[in-house]
C-alpha cells in the first residue's frame, strides 16, 4: 500500500488501525456534534474517523450531559450571538506576477460576504472582546482556518489532524478576540504546503476605542502598555518568500517518499530540482504583502511604500509569512517604539506578558530585529524628529539553514512637509 504523507511529513501508517480510522474519514465532511456523541455513545465494531475523533475530544462524562436529540451544533460549544461575522472560502486562485519568473498563483481565501478576493486574503478586523463567527465555506477540497495566536477550544482551531479539515459545507469557527495585537488566519492543512502557496490573511484587533476597528493602511489607536496611542498612518508588511515550483505540486504532497540505498534509509531525490518535494524548497520570489520585489528596481517596492507628514505617527505591523529568517532594519534617522510581540502588549499590566515587560525603542536594539516564521512585531514610528525625505526600511531574507542572505527587499517611508 502507498505511504500517503501526513501533517508533519509523518508517513501514514496503514497497519495502524486508529490511524487508518482516521485517514477513512480524512476527505469526508465535518464531523457533527451529534453524530460524534452518538458514535461516542454507540462505539461500533470497527473505529471509525468520527468514534475516534470522539473518543479523544469528550470525556464520557461529558457526552453523558449532552441530549443525543439536540440540533445539530456546528461546534460542540454553545452558539452565542456573535459581535462579528466574517466569511471565508477556500480555496481561491489569485496570479500574483514576480519579475524575472513570470506570474504564479497563489492560493487565498475569499471574502464570501463583501465577494472579495486579494492576495493576502482580506484582513479579519475586530475589537477586543468581541465575539467572532469565522465562517468557512469550501469548494476546492479540505482546508481549515486557524487564527493564530487567538488559542480557542479545539474545535475551533482550524488545526489538521488535531482536529479535522472542512471538506465542503459550511463551518463557523466560534472565537472571542480576548486581546488587542496583530495576528494572522491561515489554513493549516498539509500547513508546509498550504502556507506557502499563500493560504493566510492578517487578522487585527484594535482597542475597543471610539472608531474601531479600523481601516487597513489609515489612522488608528494602539496600546502603549497602559495607555493608548494615536496614529495617523499604518503600514501592514508580510514577507514572504516563493517557490514557483511549488505551484505544481499536488495538494497533498510530502516529503520525499523513503528508499534505501546500500540497505540505508534515504530520502530519494531530495535534490531533484524537475521534481520538489517539501525537504526541498528554493525561493525565487520575495514579496512584501502581495507585491513581488524586483531586482531591476533594486528591490524597492515602491506600493507598500508609506508617506506621512512630519510630526504624524506610523504604525508598523510587521508578520514574516515566509519560510526564511528575516532580519528587518530601520534607519537611524526614524525613531521607533516596539509595542508588541507576537500579539501580545509590552507593559500592559492587565495582561500575564505585559506585567513583566515594557516597550522598548528601535535605538536600543541598534535599529534593527529578527522574525523567524510566523512572527509579528508591532513598531510605533514617531516622524517629529525626522528629515524630510525617504527613509529606507530593509529586510533581509536569510536562509533559514545557512542564514546566507538571499535577497533584501527595501520599503519607503517619506517624510513629507504638510
Ligand atoms: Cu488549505
Amino acid at each position: 500500500m502507498a505511504l500517503i504523507p501526513r501533517d508533519l511529513g509523518v508517513p501514514f501508517d496503514p497497519t495502524i488501525p486508529l490511524q487508518l480510522a482516521e485517514f477513512d474519514g480524512f476527505g469526508t465532511d465535518v464531523p457533527s456534534t451529534q453524530g460524534m456523541i452518538t458514535a461516542v455513545n454507540t462505539p461500533p465494531a470497527l473505529p471509525n474517523a468520527n468514534s475516534v475523533r470522539a473518543a479523544r475530544m469528550f470525556k464520557p462524562s461529558l457526552v453523558a450531559g449532552l441530549d443525543p436529540t439536540a440540533p445539530v451544533f456546528p461546534t460542540p460549544d454553545f452558539i452565542a450571538s456573535p459581535g462579528r461575522t466574517f466569511g471565508r472560502s477556500g480555496r481561491e486562485l489569485v496570479v500574483i506576477n514576480i519579475p524575472g519568473v513570470g506570474p504564479v498563483d497563489t492560493w487565498s481565501f475569499r471574502d464570501t460576504i463583501n465577494n472579495i478576493a486579494t492576495w493576502p486574503a482580506p484582513t479579519i478586523r475586530l475589537r477586543e472582546g468581541q465575539l467572532v463567527h469565522s465562517e468557512m465555506n469550501n469548494n476546492h477540497g479540505p482546508h481549515t482556518i486557524h487564527h493564530h495566536g487567538i488559542e480557542p477550544t479545539a474545535m475551533n482551531d482550524g488545526v489538521g489532524h488535531l482536529t479535522f479539515e472542512v471538506a465542503g459545507g459550511n463551518y463557523i469557527y466560534q472565537w472571542q478576540a480576548a486581546e488587542a495585537g496583530t495576528y494572522f488566519y491561515h489554513c493549516h492543512r498539509n500547513t508546509v504546503l498550504h502556507f506557502e502557496l499563500g493560504m493566510y490573511g492578517m487578522l487585527i484587533v484594535d482597542p475597543a476605542v471610539p472608531g474601531a476597528p479600523f481601516a487597513d493602511g489609515g489612522a488608528g489607536a494602539t496600546f502603549l502598555g497602559d495607555d493608548i496611542a494615536n496614529y495617523q498612518s499604518e503600514a501592514i508588511w508580510v514577507a514572504d518568500d516563493i517557490d514557483s515550483r511549488w505551484r505544481a505540486l499536488d495538494k497533498s504532497a510530502g516529503i520525499a517518499a523513503p528508499g534505501l540505498v546500500n540497505g540505508q534509509p534515504v530520502f530519494m531525490a531530495w535534490n531533484d530540482p524537475a521534481n520538489p518535494r517539501l525537504n526541498d524548497f528554493r525561493p525565487d520570489g520575495f514579496v512584501v504583502s502581495g507585491v513581488a520585489a524586483d531586482p531591476a528596481q533594486n528591490n524597492t517596492i515602491v506600493a507598500r511604500g508609506k508617506t506621512v507628514v512630519g510630526g504624524q505617527k506610523l504604525l508598523v505591523r510587521a508578520l514574516n509569512a515566509s519560510y526564511c529568517t528575516t532580519v528587518w532594519k530601520f534607519p537611524e534617522t526614524l525613531s521607533g517604539t516596539v509595542t508588541a510581540v507576537d500579539a501580545r502588549t509590552l507593559g500592559r499590566s492587565s495582561t500575564g506578558f505585559g506585567s513583566y515587560s515594557e516597550p522598548f525603542s528601535l535605538a536600543s536594539i541598534n535599529h534593527e530585529f529578527m522574525l523567524t516564521t510566523a512572527r509579528r512585531w508591532d513598531i510605533l514610528i514617531d516622524t517629529a524628529g525626522s528629515s524630510f525625505g525617504t527613509h529606507m526600511v530593509e529586510i533581509e531574507f536569510r536562509h533559514w539553514i545557512t542564514g546566507l542572505v538571499l535577497r533584501t527587499v527595501r520599503l519607503p517611508i517619506t517624510v513629507a512637509s504638510a
